[in-house]
């Protein structure tokens, strides 16, 4: 992709010092990972888990306010012109291999590096339902209430009651699941990932967090976290100055339609 990636993390350690006749032989450096991002809820799954995973990177804006999501380039490997996605160049079988959807991303990256997404089918199937229940459930209801109360030209109070319920009843069923739990699928996991920046936004969500007692727990372990804040704090200035009422940013990212090829 042609633009400039902003941040590069690596897992680099230092050369230890042998021998010559015990040299190791020359390894091919390992290519970062492109990351295709902007930092919302969805993009901080996958910051997340990079860092989690202590995986070289590099961060690739895609200014969703301008329209970036629409670029040919970002489209080839992102068809539904969301973010996140991501490249990584040592895909299976050496090769490079891209992907969007946050969950897909996230399994993969869990089963290329065996981390918090169990091989055990049970333990698996744990933390799918659980990442599942946050990619059709959590994330689209809290992004539609963002939209009626935050976004909306017009104020519609039952769009904005309706979703204002669905998180709540929502955080419900995550704070039942978390009574007697450290985590959503039992070990710290993609599914916890998954849900955190969308939790962390529960004063914008209209809802009280101490009416959820074992939710507001794990909020706290979870932001105790150091790759969990890393992965939250990659990017925000890049929000900063945008104006999400502005007309031209609400016609970029509001009433989209089929585009014909
Ligand atoms: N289901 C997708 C949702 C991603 C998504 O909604 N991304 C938003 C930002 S949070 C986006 O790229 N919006 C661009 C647009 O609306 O055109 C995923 O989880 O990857």
């Amino acid at each position: 992709m042609a633009k400039k990636a902003l941040r590069k993390t690596t897992a680099k350690r230092p050369a230890a010092k042998r021998p010559p006749s015990r040299q190791a032989p020359a390894r091919k450096a390992v290519k970062p990972i492109e990351l295709h991002y902007w930092p919302t809820p969805n993009g901080f799954k996958i910051s997340i888990m990079l860092e989690e995973c202590k995986l070289p990177y590099v961060m690739i804006p895609v200014n969703i306010s301008k329209g970036e999501q629409f670029n040919p380039a970002f489209l080839k490997i992102a068809p539904n012109n969301r973010m996140p996605a991501i490249v990584d160049p040592q895909g299976p079988g050496g090769r490079p291999i891209s992907i969007f959807e946050s969950g897909a991303i996230l399994q993969y990256l869990g089963r290329k590096t065996g981390k918090f997404y169990p091989a055990d089918e049970r333990a698996r199937v744990e933390v799918d339902q659980w990442l599942f229940w946050q990619m059709g459930g959590l994330g689209p209801m809290a992004g539609q209430l963002n939209h009626f109360k935050h976004y909306a030209r017009e104020t519609l109070p039952y769009a904005i009651k309706r979703y204002e319920d669905e998180v709540n009843r929502l955080y419900g069923v995550m704070n039942t699941r978390l009574a007697g739990r450290d985590f959503l699928a039992g070990r710290y996991s993609i599914a916890d990932m998954a849900c955190v920046g969308w939790v962390n936004l529960w004063k914008r969500q209209d809802q009280n967090i101490d009416d959820f007692p074992h939710l507001k727990r794990w909020l706290e372990t979870m932001k105790a976290r150091p790759a969990v804040q890393r992965g939250m704090a990659l990017g925000v200035a890049l929000r900063q100055n945008i104006d999400m009422k502005d007309p031209g940013v609400q016609s970029v990212l509001f009433g989209q339609r089929a585009r014909t090829v």
